[in-house]
């Protein structure tokens, strides 16, 4: 598949995710017209909206220096420009981590972010909305040497003494040698990460690809592993077929690659590069491929991997038959195979992912807005058989009709009594809830963990703080769990009586959830005890790091519990909501029932222009079902030209069918 291919499939994947944004929208503005949302409602259409607004699919690759990384990534992406744009070169060249990307509102620009950030205690996170924070180089992106000029800044260097190095924590024995003068001067990263914007075609359509440096950058820059990799919808390890499968290489698949193996979120690919190494004049084509052969089942074995995930190719033989436009040999270099498969993959994944999102949340608002036009339309038709009826009906007839709708009125203001000191019991309970996931109590934990992880330097003591910091977040959580037990159970318990008491029907509260909360938190220290215990040995001396890795858990968590907080703020107000549209609508049938009677009772007027009259609204509500049938249908899409394994039509079709 060429590049051109790709782009054609990212393509119609934006236009996929286009068209599902507008389907939401105009379910946004179905609920707008008919006065049906709220703001648990408005929140998980806006969330919606903006993950298939702003989403990104991110390539990453990792690997050890020199195994070739960015050379793939100016083979792959980056070869019409003519020339090898990002810098690679023998030995370790990419310092510092570089995501690149299009800015939609920034143009193009090299953003840097100065090394000496790392002792300031804010996360790398932190800094993505402290602008003054980077510097800033802008270029032309109709000049390929001016870009090229601007990209070999991700390769820059600066020296320092070893003391600065080791403040820095970036002095490292395998690097630098032994020096044993502390104001000797030693080579470290000018950059601690590098944010690339530039209108590449690619790039405009949402991919994102995340070049890494080797091992060390890993090792001391946590949030590589702890959100960079992670949030990246495949990752391609690479290694190369002139040095096999290293001890180094091993750590690092082991450390930092390997757990993506078995996430359903992610893809992930093992690249052998440097075919070209095995290439020779004098073998026949047979026996260099059957050498590469073995070192593909060599590579298997090592790792425990299958077959189909290794790509065995040369970067360097696939970026200069592009920029030859040598097609014969492009194919020889099994740069183009590679190609097919991470556009199936990244498209695959982030479809599945997009379309789950959209049926957990919209899928089932969409259900329960079906729910609430069929009971009108049902109110309607009921309305409109009695009308039907009392049309003619002799006046005592009409009489019991009255005495049967107010006992009804009075049933309605029962409802409404019932109603409201259900809402008091609520509040109370709810008030728990919303003050259980408090970011405040998470942030008091955090600060009081603080001290003693900057005192304990040491790996085992760090070890204890570290569980005690999980222990008492936990423990947070798992009252915040309690209170949403009860909270469930009595929401639970006050829909059951107005089902069996009012005979309320097919009205279901949405549940809160605390679930996705906790598992995440799971993560966020699984994911934080990998790197912990991987890098241990060099953490030892290493304080600022240890300030910094725990500052990304800090900051993971307490947007978590923020998350937690407003879902549940949301979610509070907007529970009752359904049993209230019930009540409302009650009220609105007797009303319209007491109307009709005295009109038929008073004067023999006609009742020709009520019928008409509910009649049209009935039409009006049936073209509304449709519409909204309509939007179901668009939001359940899946995109054209690709195959998904998963069924994504969970939801029944009941609601909207009953009332067609
Ligand atoms: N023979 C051969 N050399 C290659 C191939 N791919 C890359 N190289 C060379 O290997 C060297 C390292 O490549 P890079 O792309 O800089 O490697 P990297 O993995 O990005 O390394 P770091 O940035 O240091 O982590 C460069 O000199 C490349 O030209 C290939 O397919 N064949
Ligand atoms: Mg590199």
């Amino acid at each position: 598949m060429s590049n051109m291919q790709f782009q054609d499939q990212l393509q119609s994947y934006a236009q996929w995710r286009h068209n599902l944004s507008k389907a939401v929208k105009r379910y946004q503005s179905w609920l707008d017209s008919l006065n049906l949302t709220d703001p648990k409602i408005e929140e998980i259409v806006q969330n919606t909206l903006s993950n298939l607004q702003n989403d990104r699919i991110t390539i990453a690759f990792a690997a050890e220096f020199s195994r070739g990384k960015t050379e793939l990534i100016n083979a792959l992406f980056f070869a019409e420009t003519g020339l090898r744009l990002l810098p690679s070169t023998p030995g370790r060249t990419t310092m510092c981590p570089a995501e690149l990307f299009y800015d939609q509102d920034g143009g193009n620009y090299v953003r840097l972010l100065p090394i000496e950030t790392r002792l300031d205690p804010l996360p790398l996170i932190g800094f993505r909305n402290k602008p003054e924070a980077w510097s800033e180089i802008e270029f032309s992106a109709d000049s390929p040497e001016e870009m090229q000029e601007a990209f070999r800044e991700v390769a820059a260097v600066k020296k320092v003494t070893v003391d600065e190095a080791k403040e820095l924590g970036l002095y490292h024995e395998e690097v630098h040698g032994n020096q044993d003068q502390l104001d000797e001067l030693v080579e470290i990263p000018r950059w601690r990460h590098a944010m690339i914007s530039f209108p590449h075609p690619l790039l405009k359509q949402g991919l994102a690809i995340l070049d890494t440096p080797g091992l060390n950058a890993l090792g001391t820059e946590p949030e590589l592993t702890l959100s960079l990799l992670p949030s990246a919808q495949a990752i391609v390890f690479v290694l190369a077929a002139d040095t096999g499968v290293t001890k180094s290489d091993l750590d690092m698949w082991r450390n930092y690659v390997k757990s993506f193996r078995t996430s359903d979120q992610h893809g992930l690919a093992v690249v052998m590069n440097k075919i070209d190494t095995l290439w020779d004049d004098i073998n026949s084509d047979e026996l260099v491929n059957d050498s590469i052969q073995t070192q593909v089942q060599s590579i298997c074995s090592i790792l425990n991997i299958s077959e189909e995930m290794i790509f065995p190719l040369t970067a360097k033989g696939g970026l200069l038959s592009k920029i030859k436009g040598d097609n014969r040999q492009l194919q020889k270099t099994g740069v183009p195979a590679f190609e097919a498969y991470l556009s199936d993959i990244v498209l695959n994944k982030r479809q599945e992912i997009l379309l789950t999102s959209v049926n957990d949340n919209v899928l089932y608002l969409v259900d329960g807005s079906a729910r609430v036009v069929t009971n009108k339309m049902l109110n309607l038709k009921r309305q409109l058989d009695e009308l039907r009826k009392v049309d003619g009906q002799s006046q005592s007839a009409n009489n019991k009709l009255m005495v049967e709708a107010r006992e009804e009125q009075s049933r309605y203001l029962g409802n409404v009594d019932a109603f409201q000191s259900s809402r008091r019991v609520f509040a109370q309970q709810a008030k728990r809830l919303v003050e259980s996931l408090d970011p405040v109590r998470c942030q008091d934990i955090m600060e009081k963990t603080k001290p003693q992880m900057v005192s304990k330097a040491t790996t085992m003591g760090m070890k204890n703080v570290m569980k005690v910091l999980l222990e008492d977040l936990q423990y947070l959580l798992q009252d915040a769990v309690d209170a949403t037990e009860e909270t469930r159970r009595l929401v639970k318990a006050i829909y059951r009586k107005f089902e069996q008491e009012e005979g309320f029907e097919d009205i279901k509260p949405q549940l809160f959830s605390i679930k996705k909360y906790q598992f995440e938190l799971e993560e966020i220290f699984d994911e934080a005890e990998v790197f912990r215990s991987s890098a241990a040995a060099t953490l030892m001396e290493q304080r600022i790091v240890i300030d910094r890795f725990y500052g990304s858990i800090i900051y993971k968590a307490k947007d978590l519990f923020e998350r937690a907080h407003q879902d549940s703020i949301n979610w509070a107000s907007s529970v009752m909501t359904p049993i209230l549209h019930t009540i409302k609508e009650q009220k609105k049938y007797i009303e319209n029932r007491l109307v009709v009677l005295r009109k038929v009772n008073s004067a023999n007027e006609s009742v020709d222009s009520d019928l008409k009259e509910l009649q049209t609204a009935l039409v009006g509500l049936q073209k509304r079902l449709d519409e909204l049938q309509q939007i179901k249908d668009d939001l359940q899409q899946p995109m054209a030209g690709l195959d998904l394994e998963k069924d994504h039509g969970g939801h029944n079709d009941s609601a909207l069918s009953a009332a067609g």
